[in-house]
């Protein structure tokens, strides 16, 4: 498809090339990182023809185009997945191979672009791999942190936050628009006017402060079809730079104060994850990126048409969250004060074009924004707020006579609080949730209300992975021998995969398969090595827990377990056990800590048991330091099982599961998410569910929670691990060390309910199906069964379908194909 720019002398050629105009170096000179960048920009090269084909044909075909709006974008790396969705990685392969260089070695000098915190930031980086590969124009929209997600070190157990330095080395793949720079304007007071000559009303924003939003566009390059769609992320840049002159002496400092605000804005991602913080900066973050992203949305439509009461003909934009919904409020602002526009006629636009997805219904999560620091930074924004929420609770009191309580519930303004869940939904067309479980519990328990009076506009659009990184990059023994028996179709068509199911009753194949897990196993084992100095057995069974450390997500549980299982082995020796590699990954908040406790338990533990000579090596425990998209592309493809047990309700979909699944690990997980999707595709019998369901927790949540201290004195295995939290056999001694954690599950202390995560009361059920698990991994034929019908009954969980079905049902996109650009 590339043969020609991909032609291996030829690339060889301009790789040198490179090292040399970059570097002054011949090719055997150069480092590593040097190389990386040679072959980096030579790959862009090649992209750029593309990328412009494909925005002249977009262009061309006037085609309508989603924003995806989002503060996260969780990238991973870009070199290898470019070459992957080129179909050059193997000619690359082999050309660098010619030279004496490895192309994985290449690929482990760059850093990850790690702007997202987990699920909902690595969600987005699919859908743009598959809005690409289906040929729909978009545009991902977010923020160039200067500092993405916080590289983790473990330092005697825990966790230490360092800056993630990602842009150190320069970024080979992104291109700077300087030509298409923003003003982003904060806070100062408005004037009203009427204007002279129309007689409308003007509204005039005084003594702001404001900076430039310069915009960086990274390619989004789809599999095999020469599309090219753009991430455009937004730098911040004060606007003193542009005209210093113009500032006397006396505006010195306002010069600095804007310099100052410009690199405060985009410095860092906040690294909460499902925890809202109502931090001021973060509400500047959001506000700059829409409204620059506005501005050129609008600006760009405006090139081409001249009826902007038309815009949402040719554009829809989705929210990713509540922390895009600003863009409610300012694409008002824009259509209403710039463009003109009545009330009216701006509402009909906003409504039309903007849509939203909720990821969560924790609580904790919901961003609510006091009015006072709303109102101050974005003054004529909250004006725009107060007459959407007049207007709409003028129609509650319509609809709903006499019930002033709908109105308490329902507002935007409400207890000196902007709640942004509720202008998104008021204002969008269409609401989602992530899951069919999570779409339920949205529409009958968290907005109830609002499902009554709009149930047109909820929808439920289940996630879904991108099999080209995650299986294609990530695995690929597993993906050639895949393709060798049911052809490549599965690569843009994963509904195709099930094309495997034939060959699952086949031992050969079932063997086959295995190997290729072992081999799997073999090279995350040398990982483990490296980088924590363990050996593990790669015939035990790997099992696997890797996401954010949150106390929804339970690792607690796990953990707790592992202690369990060893205070089994010790107390009988001969009893017969599965030697199993437990095996975790998670980042905390930094501020978390109860996360950060769990943390430090999981190594103290491991460092116990680890050492332990007498287990015979039977229990390993291995924290996997920094877990981030490149490492985790390791671990799925090696995974014997996939660990998803979230107190039901709680996790709105999970994607990791997808990926374990897709890679051959059954899932031992609760009846949360998309778990429960898992279990429809693949069949109860080839997974491990336990625990409470989700309308049992609901019930005891409704009730004021559980009482786990019934269950604390009558179960002295369980009590004992709780107990072990507390007298010092993880601790050296030290009693204070996981108090938090065990006032959590007991509330001896804490403020907050006893186990309010329901993990002593799923404790016997995991424990069951660990049982289970184990015993099912000793009967080897049923094992390589349940293994590769995980990946064979995975097909619907590719963010493909995903995406096809956002674009039936919310977006209305036709699909523009591109013809080479060379
Ligand atoms: C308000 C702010 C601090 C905040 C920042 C990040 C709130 C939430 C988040 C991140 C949420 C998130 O990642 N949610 C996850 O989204 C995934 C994609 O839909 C789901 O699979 C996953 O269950 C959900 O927890």
């Amino acid at each position: 498809m590339y043969s020609k720019r991909f032609e291996k002398e030829a690339f060889k050629a301009t790789v040198k090339d490179n090292v040399k105009t970059l570097y002054r170096k011949k090719i055997d000179e150069a480092t590593p990182q040097q190389i990386f960048q040679a072959v980096s920009y030579a790959v862009k090269d090649i992209i750029i023809d593309d990328w412009l084909a494909t925005q002249a044909e977009y262009r061309k075909k006037d085609a309508k185009t989603v924003y995806y709006m989002s503060m996260e974008f969780l990238m991973g790396r870009a070199l290898g997945n470019n070459l992957i969705n080129m179909t050059a990685y193997k000619e690359v392969k082999e050309a660098l191979e010619e030279m004496n260089i490895d192309l994985n070695v290449i690929e482990d000098e760059e850093p990850d672009a790690a702007l997202g915190n987990g699920g909902l930031g690595r969600l987005a980086a699919c859908f743009l791999d598959s809005l690409a590969t289906l040929n729909y124009p978009a545009y991902g929209c977010g923020i160039r942190y200067r500092y993405g997600m916080f590289k983790q070190k473990i330092e005697n157990g825990y966790q230490v936050e360092t800056p993630d330095d990602w842009l150190k080395e320069g970024n080979p793949f992104e291109l700077r628009r300087e030509e298409y720079a923003k003003e982003i304007r904060f806070g100062g007071s408005i004037r009203f006017e009427k204007d002279p000559v129309t007689g409308k009303d003007k509204f005039i924003q005084e003594n702001y402060e404001s900076v430039m939003a310069i915009p960086y566009d990274m390619p989004i390059v789809g599999y095999g079809n020469h599309v090219v769609n753009t991430l455009r992320i937004w730098d911040a840049q004060a606007i003193t730079n542009f005209s210093l002159e113009s500032f006397d002496r006396g505006d010195y400092h306002k010069a600095v104060e804007q310099e100052n605000l410009a690199k405060m804005i985009v410095d860092v991602l906040y690294p909460n994850d499902n925890h809202y913080a109502g931090k001021e900066l973060r509400l500047k973050q959001q506000y700059f990126f829409i409204s620059a992203s506005l501005q050129a949305m609008i600006e760009k439509y405006k090139k081409d048409h001249d009826d902007i009461k038309k815009l949402y003909e040719k554009v829809t934009i989705q929210m990713n969250d509540t922390h895009p919904t600003v863009a409610v409020p300012e694409l008002m602002r824009l259509l209403i004060d710039q463009e003109g526009l009545s009330w009216e006629d701006a509402w009909d636009v906003t409504t039309k074009t903007c849509a939203y997805t909720n990821h969560t219904i924790m609580s904790e999560a919901l961003e609510k924004w006091p009015i006072d620091l709303f109102s101050k930074l974005l003054p004529r924004i909250y004006q725009i707020v107060q007459e959407i929420d007049r207007r709409f609770v003028e129609q509650v009191r319509k609809q709903y006579p006499g019930n002033e309580e709908k109105v308490r519930k329902m507002a935007i303004l409400r207890d000196n609080q902007v709640r942004m869940a509720h202008m998104a939904i008021i204002a969008g067309f269409s609401v989602n949730g992530v899951a069919q479980l999570h779409t339920e519990i949205l529409k009958h328990q968290e907005l109830k209300d609002f499902y009554e009076m709009m149930p047109e506009k909820f929808n439920n659009k289940t996630n879904g992975i991108t099999q080209r990184r995650f299986l294609l990059h990530g695995n690929p023994l597993l993906a050639d021998w895949i393709t060798g028996l049911i052809g490549d179709g599965w690569i843009t068509d994963l509904s195709k995969i099930a094309n495997l199911k034939p060959y699952v009753n086949d031992e050969k194949f079932r063997k086959e398969f295995m190997q290729i897990k072992y081999q799997n196993k073999v090279r995350l084992a040398k990982y483990i090595k490296e980088h924590n100095g363990i050996d593990v057995d790669p015939r035990s069974i790997f099992d696997v827990q890797v996401k954010r450390l949150h106390e929804y997500k339970r690792q607690l549980l796990n953990i707790l377990h592992i202690m369990y299982l060893y205070n089994q082995i010790k107390e009988h020796p001969e009893m017969s056990f599965y030697p199993r590699t437990f095996i975790f990954g998670a980042k905390a908040a930094a501020g978390y800590l109860r996360a950060k406790e769990t943390i430090k338990l999981i190594n103290s533990v491991a460092d116990v048991v680890n050492n332990d000579r007498s287990i015979n090596g039977k229990i390993k425990i291995v924290f996997i330091e920094d877990y981030r998209v490149s490492n985790a592309e390791l671990l799925f493809a090696a995974a014997d099982v996939s660990e998803q047990i979230s107190t039901a309700s709680k996790e709105a979909s999970g994607t990791g599961n997808m990926k374990f699944m897709l890679n051959g690990a059954p899932t031992l997980g609760t009846m949360d998410g998309a778990n429960v999707e898992i279990v429809e595709e693949v069949g109860k019998e080839n997974a491990f569910i336990f625990g409470l369901s989700s309308e049992e927790v609901i019930n005891y949540e409704n009730n004021g929670g559980y009482n786990p201290i019934d269950i604390y004195f009558n179960d002295w295995e369980l009590k004992r691990v709780v107990d072990q939290l507390m007298d010092g056999t993880y601790s050296n001694g030290n009693h204070e060390m996981y108090k938090n954690l065990y006032n959590s599950l007991l509330n001896t202390q804490s403020t907050s309910r006893a186990d309010m995560y329901f993990i002593l009361k799923d404790f016997r059920s995991y424990a069951e199906a660990q049982k289970r698990v184990e015993e099912a991994y000793r009967d080897e034929q049923r094992w390589s069964r349940m293994a590769m019908l995980n990946t064979a009954c995975s097909g619907k969980f590719t963010s493909d379908r995903t995406i096809e079905e956002y674009v039936e049902d919310i977006w209305k996109l036709e699909k523009v194909y591109v013809p080479s650009g060379q």
